[in-house]
């Protein structure tokens, strides 16, 4: 069996693994200006903070606790405490060592690259322009993020009033506010274009304790034989096994096309004080729904006029643009029928190889292969973000999982039926490398016709790019499908740094 790294549970802050899953979290955005009494008040902030084990912990106890009520519990909640800080922040608080990352995006910051990932340039006025961000440019670019999370939205409100009037004593200037909120009902999980958001997730490699299975992402493939295929790089169906050295500083990598294996001295490059941390991107991205529906709509209608397959219905063009139905089921495995939420079996396909291996209780048709893009375009967000076993510009299907993030986003603002209001995707994504993953995924990727294949366009859900066209094929026939693009517009953010706890007991 293979050794897999002991991850230090007592100072990983609980976001960043196993991450939060609480149904609102507000994300509050601070200016340092006075360094010394602001050091103090982070420094203080330790002890409130919510560790991986203990963010853990917690889950199992709902989860307990919904296990024996046979319901969601009423009475049991937790309020939960993170921080993150910008390297302008670090810099305010004379963190020495900064200069030891290895990633000139975090040093320079989200403003700065905001046009190499695509955003209209500085100056330009257009939406998505940093001059238009709510925070994150200019003279609001934040120092401090503290995100509370939690399922009682009014406790959320007043821990953060506590929060802010005690910060705002020390040397900390509130700039600005994001409340994050699950949306209601049976839309609970669903973004708000209407899709099932946060199905899949690359599984951390790696231990809590020395036990030799006490595996932080539980192994849950069916014992029989037939997935032994999987199990040296699969948690479970969907879920790639990642070196922690891609998510946390302090640990191995990946072995360039080898997942199994780590490479000796691959720990990310960063100060002593960064282990146990990770880099945090925010992206506050709103998201306008009337005009993608109207889209949809339109679109639908002229590509069944023109012959593309009569019974397209606007649903399934979304699906195909998104790679997976509003439910979530994937178009890998029914590119026809939306077969609904079915937890179990949407989230385990393959692109270019077919799936054999029926997972027991899973009546649903597997993945046929599909390495032209026929089944589900190449354009499709989920395969331009997540190509899996297709190789790629970049080489093998191995080299994908060096790739990955780890997502914790959530949506805000309300529903359609207040068509004034604003509503988006609070994004939050952790990671070591902010070029090589984040930015990379937005660079080569998302807003490349080209990459990862030929001839597929670009991500028509989050490509900044506008007045485009994706490749859509139906039997034979190929159809330009024109994409006016700005349905999802930046309106804020920043990279941050997400310290282990002790670096606020004992470096600050
Ligand atoms: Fe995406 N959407 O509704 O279309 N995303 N995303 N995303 N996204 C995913 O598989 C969406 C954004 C990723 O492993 C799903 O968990 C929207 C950014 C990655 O198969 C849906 C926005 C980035 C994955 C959406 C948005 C990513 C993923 C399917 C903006 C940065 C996992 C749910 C408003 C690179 C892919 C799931 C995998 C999945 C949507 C933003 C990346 C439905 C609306 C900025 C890596």
């Amino acid at each position: 069996m293979l050794e897999e790294p002991v991850l230090d549970f007592d100072d990983i802050q609980g976001n960043v693994l196993p991450g939060f899953k609480k149904d609102s979290q507000h994300f509050l955005f601070f200016q340092i200006v006075n360094p010394e009494p602001a050091r103090l008040w982070l420094k203080s902030l330790a002890p409130r903070l919510w560790t991986a084990r203990e963010v853990l912990a917690a889950h199992s106890m709902w989860k307990a606790m919904r296990l024996k009520l046979g319901h969601e519990p009423n009475n049991l909640d937790f309020l939960f405490l993170n921080c993150a800080i910008s390297a302008q922040g670090l810099v305010k608080l004379g963190v020495p060592g900064i200069e030891k990352f290895d990633d000139p995006a975090f040093k320079l910051g989200l403003e700065e690259r905001a046009a190499s990932i695509g955003d209209p340039p500085r100056g330009s006025g257009e939406p998505g322009a940093p001059e238009n961000w709510i925070f994150g440019a200019g003279f609001r670019r934040p120092d401090v993020l503290l995100i509370l999370a939690t399922d009682d939205f009014d406790w959320a409100v007043r821990y953060e009033e506590e929060l802010i009037t005690s910060a705002q004593q020390q040397g900390l200037q509130l700039i600005h506010v994001d409340r994050g909120r699950v949306r209601p009902g049976k839309l609970s999980g669903h973004e708000h274009f209407g899709f099932k958001d946060g199905i899949s997730h690359p599984a951390i490699r790696g231990r809590r304790s020395t036990a030799p299975d006490d595996f932080i992402e539980p192994r849950t493939w069916p014992e029989d034989s037939a997935f032994d295929i999987y199990r040296s790089r699969f948690a479970a169906p969907g879920r790639p096994l990642v070196w922690p050295g891609h998510f946390l500083f302090g640990y191995l990598r990946q072995n360039r096309d080898e997942p199994e294996s780590s490479r000796p001295n691959s720990e990310p490059p960063g100060p002593a004080w960064a282990v146990n941390g990770s880099f945090l991107v925010y992206r506050r991205l709103s998201q306008d729904v009337q005009a993608f529906r109207t889209f949809l709509a339109e679109a639908s209608e002229t590509l069944r006029q023109n012959g593309f397959d009569p019974g397209l219905t606007p649903e399934r063009l979304g699906a195909l643009l998104v790679g997976r139905w509003a439910s979530g089921w994937p178009v890998m495995r029914d590119p026809n029928v939306d077969r609904g939420e079915q937890n179990l079996g949407e989230n385990y396909f393959t692109f270019t190889e077919a799936t054999t291996v029926s997972l027991p209780n899973d009546p649903y048709p597997l993945n046929l292969p599909d390495p032209n893009g026929l089944i589900c375009p190449f354009a499709a967000h989920i395969r331009k973000v997540n190509p899996r076993d297709d190789a790629t510009d970049i080489g093998s299907k191995e080299r994908t999982f060096q790739k990955l993030l780890l997502r914790r986003g959530i949506t805000f603002g309300p529903e359609i039926d207040q068509p004034q209001a604003e509503r988006g995707l609070l994004f939050v994504a952790f990671q070591t490398s902010i070029v090589n993953q984040f930015e990379f995924l937005m660079n080569d990727w998302v807003n490349e016709a080209n990459k990862p294949h030929a001839d597929g366009g670009v991500d028509p859900i989050i490509s900044t790019a506008r007045n485009t066209k994706i490749s859509l094929v139906n039997g034979t026939n190929r159809f330009d499908l024109p994409i006016p693009g700005g349905w999802v517009v930046a309106t804020g953010g920043e990279y941050m740094f997400t310290p282990g706890i002790r670096f606020f007991s004992n470096v600050l």
